[in-house]
């Protein structure tokens, strides 16, 4: 009897669900092209455009600090998971050893097989996004993007790249696979940006 008082007014976890989403436990797979398979060893990130150009190895990552971090994360095929748990290098503890050229306003994420996103350098270095190498405690899956991919919660899915291999500096917004393809630039789950008009 109590319960129903305390009961949510809505199925948006009080607003932590977007719009149009619907939360799964599962955790789907999502690419275009096939899984890319190969060792954390070989990881290579290269630092490319208006940014002092440098190669980052797996090495040059475990170097850095390594954070674990819990959030929710929205695909734009309308699915939400709650309370994932992700470790991996934080864009901001990594820009701390890259030196960006006059102009640099946006980033590329490039990954091994071609596929491409991008990003405001507002949206790339918030606190909470991260190199990932880790899901739950586990070394990260191929199929969700391991070795090492992008996790940028705060954007629909599709803007965190699995099997990182790049980050272009650019002096303007471009789009990267899926927004020339007709989905949004921006990505903001919250406001239901998922395709461009
Ligand atoms: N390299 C690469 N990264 C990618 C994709 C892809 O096809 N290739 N798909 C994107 C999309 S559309 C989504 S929703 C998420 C899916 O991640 P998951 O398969 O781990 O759920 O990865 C994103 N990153
Ligand atoms: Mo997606």
């Amino acid at each position: 009897m109590l319960g129903k008082f305390f009961k949510k007014p809505d199925n948006d976890m009080g607003g932590r669900v977007p719009p149009g989403q619907t939360l799964t436990t599962r955790f789907p797979v999502l690419t275009y092209g096939p899984t890319q398979h190969y060792a954390a060893q070989d990881v290579v990130i290269r630092v490319t455009g208006l940014a002092e150009e440098k190669t980052l190895t797996w090495a040059d990552l475990m170097a850095l600090p390594q954070t674990t971090l819990t959030y929710d994360i929205h695909c734009v095929t309308h699915w939400s998971k709650l309370d994932t748990t992700w470790t991996g290098v934080r864009v901001i503890d990594l820009m701390q050893h890259l030196q960006l050229k006059p102009g640099a306003t946006h980033v590329m994420q490039h990954s091994v097989g071609g596929y491409t996103t991008n990003l405001s350098l507002e949206d790339f270095t918030r606190p909470e996004n991260l190199l990932a190498y880790e899901f739950n405690g586990e070394p990260l899956d191929a199929e969700h993007g391991g070795p090492l991919r992008m996790v940028v919660p705060h954007l629909y899915f599709w803007k965190s790249a699995k099997w990182l291999t790049g980050l272009e500096f650019m002096a303007a917004d471009q789009a990267g696979f899926w927004e020339r393809n007709g989905y949004h630039m921006h990505g903001d789950p919250f406001k239901d940006e998922r395709y461009s008009d």
